[in-house]
């Protein structure tokens, strides 16, 4: 048997509630209980709502689910990003600058103009992204793979310029020659929807980078990963999933406190499957990992608002960045990091007045 942790009954402040509280992740959100899952060979055989002033005697002795807590309390240190440091104790926004050919979600707008693409991508920097994803390679459901040679040249010269300009860049890639040309050209950050499982040799190229790493769960290949995907418990499964990549990233010599992870939205989920994983997204502090959550423009949100087309689910996008925000998730991948700063500030304002003492 094993047993999950995720915290919820969420509370605005621990003043008077000592004992009876926990912070979660060392962030702005606090929780009062614990849902105890436990699983018996992939089936979910109980579900137990725990006070936290009862957690420690209810899973003493299992030394998995201590862990599991440890890691849901303790504060994650800041991202060295280059020279940056960004601070993982309140939801940091990571933009995307989309540097694929095709059309989805602003791909083609810089074909061939590497500096207008660095100067849109600084301009997410100066909008309050702390680091701007760059991606040369459509992952999108059915996409064609793209030859190495040409995602380096698509965006190596604008991560050149950009990290010259100051800006903490991510490489958002599966491809091992594509991490090491963008680690050259000053990317502080590989960013990796396969979990480093796609190139055999991204585990080492990974590993001797250095920069923090962010595993991305997945199920399938994008070709034909949104055919009727199929899980026993997606949320126990995906979780389960990305313990193991953190095993093989560190046996692999890329330290944990390297790791981010990320619950993958929308690669190889039905919308039952997006949904579970949202509304349990606090289970994946028990990794131990700051958490990214790209739910930006995702079919999720046409999903859910009659088919809105992509260029149309900005308030959508907000909604479940702040969602993330409230499960504790440290980075959001968003396109409109300006509606989403602004949302963010908003929240961050309002959970600084509670957190607040008044006495
Ligand atoms: C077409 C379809 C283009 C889908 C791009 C996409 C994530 C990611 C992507 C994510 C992390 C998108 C995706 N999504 N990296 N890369 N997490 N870590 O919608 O959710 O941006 S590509």
């Amino acid at each position: 048997m094993k047993r999950y942790l995720r915290p919820t009954a969420f509370v605005d402040a621990p003043f008077g509630l000592d004992g009876r509280v926990a912070r979660l992740a060392g962030g702005l959100v606090w929780f009062s209980a614990v849902e105890i899952i436990a699983d018996e060979g992939g089936r979910r055989v109980s579900s137990e709502l725990v006070p936290v002033s009862d957690i420690a005697a209810a899973i003493a002795g299992d030394g998995e689910a201590e862990a599991a807590w440890r890691r849901i309390c303790a504060p994650r240190p800041s991202l060295r990003l280059g020279e940056r440091m960004v601070r993982l104790d309140q939801p940091q926004v990571m933009g995307i600058l989309n540097l694929t050919p095709d059309s989805f979600s602003d791909g083609g707008r810089y074909l061939g103009d590497p500096a207008a693409a660095a100067s849109a991508g600084v301009a997410l920097a100066a909008d309050g992204a702390a680091i701007v994803d760059v991606g040369g390679e459509s992952t999108r459901p059915g996409a064609a793979t793209v030859w190495e040679g040409d995602e380096i040249e698509r965006v190596a010269p604008v991560i050149r310029a950009m990290a010259a300009g100051g800006v903490a860049v991510s490489i958002d890639t599966r491809k091992a020659a594509v991490m090491e040309a963008a680690v050259g050209a000053g990317a502080a950050l590989i960013n990796d929807v396969s979990a480093l499982g796609y190139d055999p040799r991204s585990l080492e190229v990974a590993a001797r980078a250095g920069c923090p790493v962010a595993l991305m769960h997945h199920k399938g290949d994008p070709k034909t990963m949104q055919q009727d995907p199929r899980y026993g418990d997606v949320l126990l499964e995906v979780y389960d999933w990305l313990e193991d990549r953190i095993a093989a990233a560190e046996a692999a010599g890329i330290a944990r406190d390297r790791l981010i992870v990320d619950p993958g939205i929308g690669f190889g989920k039905a919308l039952r499957h997006n949904l579970q994983l949202l509304n349990g997204l606090a289970l994946f502090h028990g990794l131990g990992c700051p958490l990214l959550l790209g739910a930006s423009r995702k079919r999720i949100i046409g999903a859910l608002s009659n088919e809105a087309p992509v260029d149309q689910r900005l308030g959508g996008s907000v909604a479940l960045a702040l969602h993330g925000a409230q499960m504790g998730a440290q980075l959001l991948r968003v396109h409109d990091v300006a509606e989403t700063m602004q949302a963010i500030r908003v929240w961050r304002g309002l959970r600084d007045e509670a957190l607040t003492p008044i006495f």
